[in-house]
């Protein structure tokens, strides 16, 4: 798996905050490598998550299910690509899955609105919204499809990089 941005003891504590969420349900040993997943519910309102307006996308991201709800194995991957010490390509490599809602691998004006008003925390109005959207698209389309590739997206966070502040946790 992706920890390599992880000291084996931070992965420890890292198990640990993981096991506090439910107890109950995660045994202390695991040599077995017991099937156990946490509801989305327990990961979302952890503090380095609560205020996270991204935070059921980013665990339907990291989640194997897809729905939220998580192995141990997703739960250190999540705070591996969220760590500081990840670096920026593979951080914006999440980030444009994370903004692309419908998975269909481009971030288009609808899925570009949805970021805005996250990013933001619904402060614009609907017309603003989408003048930033346009503008974004305009800058960042460099192939004219009126949508976003991952390649339009590095492109753009070059020059945006606040489309990717909300990706650093410190743990
Ligand atoms: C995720 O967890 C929720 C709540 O525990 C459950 O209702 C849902 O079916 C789970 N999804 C999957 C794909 O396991
Ligand atoms: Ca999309
Ligand atoms: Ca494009």
């Amino acid at each position: 798996q992706d920890c390599t941005f992880f000291t084996r003891k931070e992965i420890l504590r890292l198990f640990y905050r993981y096991r506090d969420l439910a107890p109950q349900l995660v045994p202390l040993s695991y040599i077995d490598k017991p099937d156990v997943k946490l509801p989305y519910e327990l990961i979302g309102s952890m503090p380095e998550l609560k205020d996270n307006p991204f935070r059921q996308r980013i665990a339907e991201v990291f989640s194997e299910d897809g729905d939220g709800n998580m192995t141990l194995d997703d739960f250190l991957d999540m705070f591996s690509v969220l760590s500081e010490m990840a670096p920026r390509d593979l951080k914006a490599y999440y980030a444009f899955k994370i903004y692309d809602f419908n998975n269909d691998d481009y971030i288009c004006k609808s899925d570009l609105e949805k970021t805005v008003n996250k990013l933001t925390r619904n402060e614009l109005t609907p017309e603003e919204v989408c003048l930033v959207c346009d503008k974004v698209i305009d800058e960042a389309d460099q192939d004219n499809d009126g949508k976003l590739s991952v390649e339009d997206f590095q492109h753009m966070i070059i020059r945006a990089p606040d489309f990717l502040s909300t990706f650093h946790i410190r743990i």
